[in-house]
């Protein structure tokens, strides 16, 4: 056979594979239930045709549904849904107080979370039933979605005995969503919640996105900007948003908004909003009573207060503390939440003074005010002590507030990572800060301090800012929606391995195609890195434009600003100094097992070293290189590697839909240019301020 032949005939086969693939936007997330192949289906056909949901609920009606659609969906078995438990196999749904009625032998008292499940095969009078226990009926929900999932996965479900329970009360997804419409840092559309000033007619996709939350076991979604209009809490603003929380609840996704201090004020009408006034707090009680008048579930509110130029407790003398129990006071006779963003700092600091550190910022204002919160409020602590970058170390807040409930607040809204036009998996990074050991007396990393139970506190756990838009597949980037799925899954169970995490959502996402699934979680797992590698390597943080988009790269704008984003390069060297001996005295907010990690040159890891020393180009590595031929390496290898992306995924042609096939490589093609634009600035940028030539000559002698 001649090559032409053969180029022709392997194309088109090709071309029949992917015809033969229907087209997907992605607006299914990971629920899309795909048919399970025949090759397959063999192994669930022992499961019932009867669905039974013992109990009656708005969420249980859910899972129910959902068990039906996902069953129809992978394996075309159309259940009937009945209320008794008869003697036929069936799946029994309902909470393990409900269902251990029905059946013997299931112990009651067992201890099952509220949210937590327990997926059971029973045998009884020749009979076999499948049951989805819930603690509570979101506990059911979940469970059902668990279920499912292994099915999409194509896991036995033929032998369960299988309890899981989340790892914190909180687990919340925020938007930052505008009024307006606008979201800030939004890069997927416009709100699916509000339209020009109020929420909107069509809520759908709202209800949409709470299954997809409920479906990794969010349970609240703040809906609107932490710069918080606040319009949000006047009394004409209440039916609408009764109609967000009536769309978020058949999923267990209670409605939180976000509030602003002077609310008071602005839509009370008063002269105040000093915390320690009576009618301040008259009005938070009044206000917040109305709401849950209307809206018996609500979760709570967020605060940003003090920050970047919201108003703030400071206006009165007043202290965060002071700011956040007056609102927590009036939420707590409902099981209301007040999350306090710890991301107070000023904006407008001295770039020239040595001593001045954004990143001291949090501890210093938080850590005196430790024990004096009620104990529904809860301080929602960056990762890292700056803002999102695409490296920071853990945040020193977590280990100094022991008498404090913690969340630790996370962004899947790419905002410094490439805004869902590069490819930036973010759960390895996640899962550092969230392994990341603290050493408060003993072994305290940070997921067992948010999670409560390293001090054990009522309340902790996640909020993540997701910024999901109209566009249809959620968050513009097919692959970005790996970064919501493992947020939930972490903040479900933080010890889960982020393999399995991106292997799961390849699946779930993509198929179980075994080349599918290793090519696209290996590129999943490797993209954190890349992006580093050609933004800012060692600590340095994202090297962005700070002073407008967050996206294109431009150094120059970090410096010579009150915004603290600093990385002190000069002729002779870079890097912060936050030495306590020499430097601005950062690390010494750590234990001191911690302070010993970062506070010498020789023991400081490589990735961190500038975020914690100033250090000449010179300085050589632990790697063996040095700074300035890192700086140039990593650009180089970042902008190979994401040209690499493009390669890994053009295997899978035939392989994805071409729908989606189509718009991920149209954004890794584009990202890998970008990725050149990247390393050519900043490398060019160093190699001028430095004057020290790249090793491998690379970059142009004369600027
Ligand atoms: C909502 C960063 C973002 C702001 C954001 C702020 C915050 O500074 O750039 O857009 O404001 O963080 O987290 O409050």
């Amino acid at each position: 056979m001649n090559s032409l032949r053969c180029i022709v005939i392997v194309s088109a086969l090709i071309l029949t594979s992917v015809l033969s693939l229907p087209a997907e936007t992605g607006a299914k997330g990971w629920l899309r239930y795909a048919p399970v192949p025949d090759g397959m289906a063999a192994r669930y056909h022992g499961l019932p045709d009867v669905v039974i949901s013992v109990g009656n609920s708005e969420v249980l009606n859910s899972a129910s549904s959902e068990l039906v659609r996902g069953m129809e969906s992978m394996l075309g078995k159309r259940l009937r849904t009945k209320q008794n438990v008869a003697a036929e196999d069936a799946f029994v749904l309902g909470s393990l107080k409900d269902v251990s009625g029905t059946f013997e032998g299931l112990n009651p008292s067992r201890s099952l979370d509220a949210d937590g499940f327990w997926l059971r095969t029973i045998e009884r009078g020749g009979k076999k039933y499948w049951l989805i226990i819930g603690g509570g009926e979101r506990g059911t929900l979940y469970g059902t979605f668990a279920f499912l999932s292994r099915i999409a996965q194509q896991q036995d479900v033929n032998e369960l005995n299988d309890v899981k329970s989340p790892s914190a009360p909180i687990r919340w997804a925020s938007q930052w969503d505008n009024l307006d419409g606008s979201i800030e840092r939004g890069y997927a559309g416009r709100s699916i919640f509000f339209d020009n000033g109020v929420v909107r007619s069509d809520l759908t996709r709202a209800g949409e996105y709470a299954r997809l939350l409920a479906s990794v076991g969010i349970n609240a979604c703040a809906i609107n900007n932490v710069n918080a209009d606040p319009r949000i809490l006047s009394l004409d603003f209440l039916p609408q948003l009764v109609r967000v929380a009536d769309a978020f609840r058949p999923w267990g996704v209670k409605l939180a908004l976000s509030v602003d201090l002077s609310s008071p004020v602005a839509v009370g009408g008063l002269k105040t909003f000093d915390p320690l006034d009576r009618d301040v707090a008259a009005w938070w009680k009044k206000k917040v009573d109305e709401i849950y008048q209307r809206i018996p579930d609500f979760a709570g509110f967020v605060v940003k207060a003090d920050s970047e130029g919201r108003s703030g407790p400071s206006q009165y003398g007043r202290t965060a503390a002071d700011a956040a129990n007056v609102i927590a006071r009036a939420l707590k006779p409902h099981g209301g939440v007040l999350m306090y963003r710890a991301f107070v700092y000023n904006h407008h600091l001295d770039w020239r003074d040595m001593k001045a550190d954004r990143a001291k910022a949090a501890y210093d204002y938080f850590h005196p005010l430790d024990g004096q919160f009620e104990d529904n409020v809860v301080l929602q602590i960056k990762y890292g002590p700056i803002d999102f970058q695409v490296r920071e170390p853990a945040s020193p807040l977590f280990g100094a507030m022991q008498h404090t409930n913690e969340a630790i607040e996370l962004q899947v809204t790419q905002e410094y990572t490439g805004q869902q036009r590069h490819l930036c998996f973010l759960a390895p990074m996640w899962k550092e800060i969230l392994d990341f050991d603290m050493h408060v007396n003993g072994a305290t990393p940070v997921k067992e301090i948010v999670e409560g139970k390293t001090w054990h506190r009522p309340l902790g756990g996640f909020n993540a800012v997701v910024n999901v838009g109209l566009d249809e597949n959620w968050l513009a980037h097919p692959l970005a929606m790996a970064n919501l799925y493992a947020y939930g899954r972490l903040a479900w169970n933080p010890d889960l391995d982020t393999k399995e995490i991106s292997d799961e959502w390849t699946r779930l996402t993509f198929g179980n195609d075994p080349q599918v699934v290793s090519t696209i979680s290996a590129m999943l797992l490797s993209s954190w890195h890349i992006y580093e590698n050609y933004t800012g390597p060692l600590g340095l943080g994202t090297l962005t434009d700070i002073l407008g988009s967050h996206y294109e790269p431009n150094p120059d704008s970090a410096e010579h600003n009150g915004w603290g984003q600093w990385i002190r390069a000069d002729s002779q060297g870079v890097g912060m100094d936050r030495t306590v001996a020499t430097g601005t005295g950062y690390i010494g907010q750590y234990s001191p097992k911690v302070q010993k990690e970062y506070k010498t040159l020789a023991a400081c890891p490589d990735e961190l070293l500038l975020f914690m020393h100033h250090v000449p180009y010179t300085y050589v590595l632990h790697s063996g290189k040095t700074v300035i031929q890192h700086i140039y390496d990593s650009h180089y290898d970042g902008a190979a590697e994401a040209a690499g992306l493009v390669s890994q995924w053009e295997l899978l042609l035939g392989k994805i839909d071409e729908q989606r096939y189509q718009k991920v490589l149209q954004k890794l093609q584009y990202q890998a240019g970008e990725a050149i634009v990247w390393r050519d600035t900043i490398a060019n940028w160093f190699f001028k301020k430095s004057g020290i030539p790249d090793e491998k000559d690379r970059i142009a002698r004369k600027q």
